[in-house]
Formats: C-alpha cells, sequence, structure tokens
C-alpha cells in the first residue's frame, strides 16, 4: 500500500476509541503511544542507514520484542498526539513489517535520561537533528510519566500530562529544580509545590536543557510561545517517523527491505 493511498482513517478512529482507559496512569493511553512512536523511531542512524521505524524491527527480540506494525506505531503517536490537544501532525503510510535482520538497530540506540548536553547531541545528531530540533523534541514530556518500574525515574513532568502543550517548557524555567536520590539510587530532579502538596519531575537529560547556551535559547522560545512549540514539534515529529524512509512523487516508499533482500524497485 502506497504512503498516500489507503483508507487510514478507519484506523484513526479505533485508535482514537482505545485512548480512553480510565484504569491507566493518568486515563490515557496517548502517552506511552507517544513514546511507543518515538522509540520505534529513534534508533536510527544516518551513517549506516539502520533503525527507525519502518521494518518494524521492534518485533524482534533485538529490538523489543513487541508484536505490532511499524505503521499503527507512528499513526497511533500522531493520533494521540491531536487527541491530547496538540497539533496535526502530517502522516504517511507505506512501512512494511520486515526488516533484513543484519539491519535491526543494536541496543542502546535511545537516549539516557541520567545523561547530560553532550549526550543528547551524541543520540539526535546520529539521527540527523540539530540543537533547536533537540529542544522541540523534548517537549514530548508535557506528556506522561516515569514509571519506576521501567525507568527507574519516578513521577510527571506537568500537572496535566494527557494535555500537549508548552508547560514542560514553561515550568523548568519558572520553578526552583532540586536534585533528589530516590529509594533505588536514582537521580532526578524536583519541585515540591507545598500549597497544593504536588510533586513534579525532570530528568537530568530535560535540565541539561537549562544548561547549555544553545539549547536555552529554544527552550526560552517555546515557554513564552506555544504556537512557535507547536510549530517546531509539527515538524521535528514529522521528520522522526519519516527517519530513513525515501518515498517517490506519489508517497511509496522507496527503499524498503523486503524478503527477496534488496530494496522494492
Ligand atoms: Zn521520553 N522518556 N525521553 N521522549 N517519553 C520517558 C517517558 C516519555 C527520555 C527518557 O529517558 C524518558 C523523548 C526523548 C527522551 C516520551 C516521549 C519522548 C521516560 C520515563 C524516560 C526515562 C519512562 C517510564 O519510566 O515509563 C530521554 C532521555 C529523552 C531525550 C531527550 C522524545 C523525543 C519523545 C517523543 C517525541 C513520552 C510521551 C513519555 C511518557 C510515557 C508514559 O508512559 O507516560
Amino acid at each position: 500500500m502506497g504512503g498516500k493511498t489507503g483508507d487510514f482513517e478507519a484506523v484513526r478512529q479505533d485508535i482514537i476509541k482505545l485512548l480512553h482507559q480510565p484504569e491507566y496512569d493518568d486515563g490515557s493511553a496517548g502517552p506511552v503511544l507517544v513514546r511507543l512512536a518515538w522509540h520505534s523511531a529513534g534508533t536510527y542512524d544516518a551513517e549506516t542507514d539502520t533503525g527507525g521505524s519502518n521494518g518494524a524491527g521492534m518485533r524482534y527480540e533485538a529490538e523489543g520484542g513487541d508484536p505490532a506494525n511499524a505503521d499503527l506505531w507512528t499513526l497511533a503517536g500522531v493520533v494521540a498526539i491531536k487527541e491530547m490537544g496538540g497539533p496535526e501532525i502530517p502522516w504517511l503510510g507505506g512501512r512494511t513489517d520486515y526488516v533484513d535482520d543484519s539491519k535491526l538497530p543494536p541496543r542502546g540506540r535511545l537516549p539516557d535520561g541520567a545523561k547530560g548536553a553532550d549526550h543528547l547531541r551524541w543520540i539526535f545528531y546520529r539521527m540527523g537533528f540539530n540543537d533547536q530540533e533537540i529542544v522541540a523534541l523534548s517537549g514530548a514530556h508535557n506528556l506522561g510519566r516515569c514509571h519506576s518500574d521501567r525507568s527507574g525515574f519516578e513521577g510527571q513532568w506537568v500537572n496535566n500530562p494527557t494535555r500537549f502543550s508548552n508547560q514542560y517548557f514553561r515550568l523548568m524555567l519558572s520553578m526552583q529544580w532540586k536534585k533528589k536520590t530516590l529509594k533505588n539510587g536514582v537521580e532526578q530532579f524536583v519541585n515540591y509545590d507545598e500549597d497544593s502538596g504536588t510533586e513534579l519531575m525532570m530528568l537530568p537529560t530535560d535540565i541539561a536543557l537549562t544548561q547549555d547556551k544553545a539549547f536555552i535559547k529554544y527552550v526560552e522560545l517555546y515557554a513564552r510561545d506555544k504556537e512557535a512549540f507547536f510549530a517546531a514539534f509539527t515538524k521535528v515529529f514529522a521528520k522522526l517517523i519519516e527517519l530513513g524512509i525515501t518515498r517517490d512523487a506519489d508517497g511509496n516508499i522507496t527503499n524498503s527491505d523486503n524478503e527477496l533482500g534488496g530494496y522494492h524497485a
């Protein structure tokens, strides 16, 4: 099926129906679906042209072991962002669920939240992103939370973690963030508000954005201008989910692996 052909509207509607999950986290599967889209795409390495969402490599134990579908993961991400009040992100289909296993990305290509600005650049430059794009992508941390049984970190970045906004950048600049060592030994940054009794958190990589001359310019811009953030996020998320994909004028993907080896014509 070509990128622009095919009726994905019915799939979008099905995704919308499953977002509402009263028993799960903050009542929505949206945040974790955005993270799924990001993890499916964020393995891309421009130099070796491996990783990325096409091929659905996460189905394999080497990358993830989660059986699903390459288009579905990325579409679920963009539908969830829109449903949570975020921008409409352009999306094209046509990814296959086949990847030559010699081209599966090794583990360890995704960022480590315990690290700093150098690490962010190392990870995101590899995918072909620049400093502005690193900051814009990080704005996804408006959504969802950390779970100590998954990453070791704990808590949420903003008060309403199922509403897409620029609140993450605003709080990053307006609040006092103090280092806290959790019971499991993991270090993160927290702000405790006595009036409401709520504690919000930031990862070391989030705080690193305020400690770097190039990054902080964009943090400041996105904190004061929500429209600028939405525009930048739209562009960069669309780029993320197209990493490693080339298309012809009709939107058909021209570089998928196929089971016979080589590429589709
Ligand atoms: Zn995240 N992310 N991420 N991220 N992320 C977590 C959760 C979520 C980093 C990271 O270490 C973590 C991007 C970039 C980066 C989302 C989206 C995107 C968690 C918590 C960690 C530790 C996991 C847990 O415990 O459940 C780091 C270091 C990043 C480098 C900048 C990008 C880019 C994203 C999308 C564009 C989302 C939506 C979540 C919340 C998931 C949930 O389950 O609520």
